[in-house]
């Protein structure tokens, strides 16, 4: 792998060309290089995927679906997109799949306007115990332009609340049950949301933008087989470019093509769509079953060393790459533990957890995830001393220099895009 993969082959062009947008493009790759990232959505394409989303690609209008587009000059890109959509079935084993989502919330909206009308009753989890914003939240399309019933997770376990799912699902008789969280640590039970679907006659929607690159490795059990439809994002732990999908059965194929485009989008972005072919050829390599176990291997050791320090894990520990961490009996907020992190150069986001009394600013609460520090190549023993050291510069920001030494010394032997893919 070269050493500078996202600067491309034109880098010295556009550090002429532009040389403030180049030093922004140097700064961000030092930046990753110089922090562990322990954002649970984030991820490190390889060069592969970074060279697919630079290419020309990016300059071709192709409204439509290969062999049915609305521009001509698309028989080039239409061999992209009908490998990404085979790659993406094979992959997930799923009847259909429409790879032109722009992102997570677009390949949402598009899955609702397939299934909904405004005004249709949807059932979905809350953002505050683990939902997403287009799962209901009120500042959101979701929530303005369709009556939102909620559920959560139980106070005692903090796990999903199957009986409350289903007893909202009996009283409200939804049109559609939303499954599927951003900050959620546990395994979904699909069977059980099946299940309660197929009692009140809703669609099945899987939002498993989080956890779909670990169904790609294997490493969890997949939502495809469940749900009727399955929506996720491609540059979380799948490790692809930025963006969305959709997998569905045969018999919602044309209605979902259909809402993607013409109703929510008009061209999609070829180039994306390319490196998301290139990130589904990736992840159906051994070595990417290897690199999801290894995923969810380290957030348990992070997570528990956390818990040694008591950083408590919401819900008692992690079945994913993600762990929520309660910092009540720090008496740190979240808001403060992440600028603490930030001093000692650990990046990590607030979370609300379950029940919080603080509001999504402040939080009690931080979120973690290993997507990318596993891509660098760390293992159960470095994520144990990650996990030290979190602990150490929340506790104690006095500690903050020291702290960023060890970092270093991790990073010296763990850089992004220097690693071997
Ligand atoms: N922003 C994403 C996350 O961090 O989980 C969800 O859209």
């Amino acid at each position: 792998m070269g050493a500078e993969p996202s600067y491309g082959p034109d880098f010295g062009l556009l550090q002429k060309q532009d040389p403030e947008i180049a030093q922004i493009l140097i700064d961000e790759l030092d930046r990753v290089r110089s922090g562990i990232q322990l954002i649970a959505s984030e991820n490190f394409t390889s060069p592969a995927v970074l060279a697919a989303l630079g290419s020309t690609l990016t300059n071709k209008y192709a409204e439509g679906y290969p062999g049915r587009r609305y521009y001509g000059g698309c028989e080039v890109v239409d061999r992209a997109e009908r490998l990404a959509v085979d790659r993406a079935k094979r992959l997930f084993r799923a009847e259909h799949a429409n790879v032109q989502p722009h992102s997570g919330a677009s390949a949402n909206l598009a899955a609702y306007a397939a299934l909904l009308q405004p005004g249709d009753t949807m059932l979905a989890m809350a953002l505050p115990h683990g939902g997403h914003l287009t799962h209901g939240s009120k500042v959101n399309f979701s929530g303005r332009w369709f009556d939102v019933v909620s559920y959560g997770v139980r106070r005692d376990t903090e796990l999903i609340d199957y009986d409350e799912v289903r007893d909202l699902a009996l009283r409200h008789q939804p049109k559609l049950i939303v499954c599927g969280a951003t900050a959620y640590p546990r395994l979904i039970d699909f069977t059980a949301f099946r299940g309660i679907a197929d009692e009140v006659g809703a669609w099945l929607l899987a939002d498993v933008a989080h956890p779909i690159g670990l169904m790609a490795g294997g490493a969890i059990p997949s939502a495809v087989p469940y749900a009727d439809v399955v929506t996720m994002t491609t540059h979380k732990a799948l490790r692809g470019p930025r963006g969305g999908a959709i997998l569905c059965t045969e018999e919602l194929a044309k209605k979902i093509d259909r809402a993607v485009f013409p109703f929510i989008q008009g061209g999609p972005l070829m180039h994306v769509v390319a490196a998301k072919a290139v990130a589904f050829g990736e992840a159906m390599r051994p070595e990417f079953a290897d690199y999801a176990r290894r995923v969810i291997v380290n957030a348990r050791a992070l997570t528990d060393a956390l818990a040694v320090d008591g950083m408590r894990a919401v819900s008692g520990g992690t079945d994913t790459h993600l762990s929520l961490i309660d910092l009540s009996a720090l008496g740190v907020s979240g808001a403060e533990a992440e600028r603490r992190c930030a001093a000692a150069g650990i990046t990590l986001n607030r979370n609300v957890i379950p029940y919080d009394a603080e509001p999504a600013t402040i939080t009690s609460g931080i979120r973690v995830g290993t997507s990318c520090v596993t891509t660098q190549g760390m293992g159960p023993q470095e994520l144990e001393e990650v996990g030290t050291l979190v602990s150490r510069v929340v506790r104690d920001p006095a500690c903050a220099q020291e702290v960023r030494e060890r970092v270093s010394a991790l990073l010296a032997i763990h850089q992004p895009y220097l690693s071997e893919y």
